[in-house]
C-alpha cells in the first residue's frame, strides 16, 4: 500500500463514521457526463473564416499563444483535455464550428454533413454531442436576430434555428445519445427601449415557428438560455429569465441556466429546486461571473459547491444536464478547460460525500445549531485525498501532475502555432 492508498483508507473511515460510503460516491461520479464547450479552445472564433468579430455582447480577452486555428487542432486539444478528465464526458459544439470544405455555406443552409467530422470524432471516443445555433458574429445579427423587426432578417435566423435542430437530431441518432440544442439569443438594447414588448412577442413567435416540427426526445432536446445583460446591450435583453422560464414551462422545453447571467448576488443553485418543480429538465452553463463578465474559468467556489449540492441532494443527476461555458484567452486554453471541468467533477464528488440525510434530520428536528456545526465541520473532511484517489483509479493524473502534462503539451504542440 503506498501513501495515497493509506491516506485514502483513513479518509474512507472518517467518512464512514459520518455514515458516508465513499465507494458508492465514486461510483455515482463515474456516471456523470459533463458537456465541455468547444469554444474555450479558440476564443469563440469558429471556422467560418469571414473575419467577422465576436459579437452578441460577449468578449474573449487576452492573447495567450497557442489558440486552435482549425478543426484538427481543436480536436487535438480536446483529445488532450478529455484524457486528463476522470470519466466519460460530452462535447458541446456551436454551429460556427461547421466544416464546409472551404465552401461558403450560409447559416440557414447548414446541414448534418457539415458536422460529419465532429460526429465521427465523437463516435471514435464514444461520447455524446450537444449543439447550439449561433445567433451572433454575423452581419445579419447587428440589430437583433429572432426578434428583429425586419421580417427577412428574422426569417434567415428562423431558418438557421430549424437547420440546427435537424443537425442536432442527426447528432443524436448517429451518436446514440440525445443531443441538447441550446438557443441563446443575444438580442437586446444598449439604452432604454421605448417598446419592451414587441421584440419579445416577435422572439416568441420566431421560436414557435422554429419548434413547430416535433423531434423525438430520443435524439434531440431544445434548451433556452436567458441573460440579464451583455456588452452593448446593458439596458434590455429580449430573452430575459422570465421570458424563458415562462416559455420553457409553457412548451415543456429545457431551461438553460447560465451561472453568469444573473444579478451578481443572484445564484443559479437556488433556482434548481424551483424550476424543477415545473420542468422535466434543466441545462446548466456552469460559468463564473466576475463583475461585467459572465464567462470566467470555473473555480471551486461556494456557488459551484452549492450547485453540485443541489443536484446531488435532490437526486437531479438525470434531470440536470451539466455543461460548461467560459472562455479565457489570457491563460493556457487547455489548462482553462481542464481546470474548470475538473472543478465541476470535484464539486460533485464533494457533494456526493455529504451526509445529506443527517443535515436534513437536524433541520427537521429544529436543531439549527447542529446543522450549522455539521455544515462547517464537513468543510475540513479529507476530501482532497478521496479526489486524488479517484483520479488515480480513473487512470488520470492528479491536478499538479496534470499541470506538468499541460506544460509539456504547450512546449511540444501549442508553442509551434
Ligand atoms: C453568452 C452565453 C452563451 C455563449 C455561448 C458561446 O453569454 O452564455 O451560452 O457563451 O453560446
Ligand atoms: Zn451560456
Amino acid at each position: 500500500m503506498d501513501k495515497l492508498e493509506q491516506s485514502f483508507q483513513l479518509a474512507a473511515e472518517k467518512y464512514s463514521e459520518l455514515g458516508v460510503d465513499v465507494e458508492s460516491a465514486m461510483k455515482q461520479l463515474d456516471e456523470v457526463a459533463i458537456s465541455l464547450h468547444c469554444w474555450q479552445g479558440d476564443d469563440v472564433s469558429g471556422f467560418e473564416n469571414n473575419n467577422v468579430a465576436l459579437s452578441g455582447g460577449i468578449q474573449a480577452t487576452g492573447n495567450y499563444p497557442g489558440k486552435a486555428r482549425n478543426p484538427e487542432e481543436l480536436r487535438g486539444d480536446l483529445d488532450f483535455v478529455f484524457d486528463l478528465l476522470p470519466g466519460t464526458h460530452r462535447l458541446n459544439i456551436h454551429s460556427l464550428y461547421a466544416e464546409t470544405g472551404g465552401k461558403k455555406i450560409e447559416r440557414n443552409e447548414l446541414a448534418p454533413e457539415h458536422f460529419r467530422n465532429w460526429i465521427d470524432w465523437a463516435n471514435g471516443r464514444g461520447i455524446g454531442l450537444d449543439f447550439n445555433p449561433s445567433f451572433f458574429s454575423h452581419p445579419f445579427a447587428e440589430n437583433g436576430t429572432l426578434s428583429n423587426r425586419d421580417e427577412a432578417v428574422r426569417r434567415f435566423w428562423i431558418e438557421h434555428g430549424i437547420a440546427c435542430r435537424k443537425i442536432s437530431a442527426e447528432m443524436g441518432k448517429l451518436t446514440g445519445k440525445p443531443c441538447i440544442t441550446n438557443f441563446w439569443i443575444p438580442d437586446g438594447s444598449k439604452d432604454t427601449p421605448a417598446d419592451r414588448l414587441a421584440p419579445r412577442a416577435r422572439l416568441k413567435d420566431s421560436l414557435d415557428t422554429i419548434f413547430s416540427e416535433e423531434i423525438s426526445k430520443e435524439y434531440h432536446l431544445d434548451a433556452l438560455e436567458s441573460k440579464l445583460f451583455g456588452i452593448g446591450a446593458e439596458s434590455y435583453t429580449v430573452g430575459s429569465h422570465e421570458f424563458y422560464m415562462g416559455y420553457a414551462c409553457d412548451k415543456q422545453k429545457v431551461l438553460c441556466l447560465d451561472a453568469g447571467h444573473f444579478h451578481p448576488t443572484e445564484v443559479i443553485s437556488d433556482k434548481l429546486s424551483a424550476a424543477l418543480l415545473f420542468l422535466d429538465d434543466v441545462l446548466l452553463h456552469v460559468s463564473r461571473g466576475v463583475r461585467w463578465d459572465s464567462d470566467h474559468v470555473v473555480t471551486m467556489n461556494d456557488e459551484l459547491l452549492a450547485i453540485a449540492q443541489e443536484i446531488v441532494r435532490n437526486g437531479y443527476l438525470k434531470r440536470v444536464h451539466i455543461g460548461l461555458d467560459y472562455f479565457d484567452a489570457s491563460i493556457n486554453r487547455v489548462a482553462a478547460w481542464v481546470t474548470g471541468a475538473r472543478n465541476m467533477l470535484k464539486a460533485l464528488l464533494y457533494a456526493m460525500l455529504e451526509p445529506s440525510d443527517k443535515l436534513r434530520d437536524l433541520e427537521n428536528c429544529g436543531d439549527n445549531t447542529g446543522r450549522l456545526v455539521w455544515q462547517e465541520e464537513l468543510k475540513t473532511m479529507p476530501f482532497g485525498i478521496v479526489w486524488d484517489y479517484y483520479c488515480r483509479r480513473c487512470n488520470v493524473p492528479d491536478g499538479f501532475q496534470a499541470l506538468e502534462k499541460i506544460r509539456d503539451y504547450e512546449r511540444s504542440v501549442l508553442s509551434s502555432r
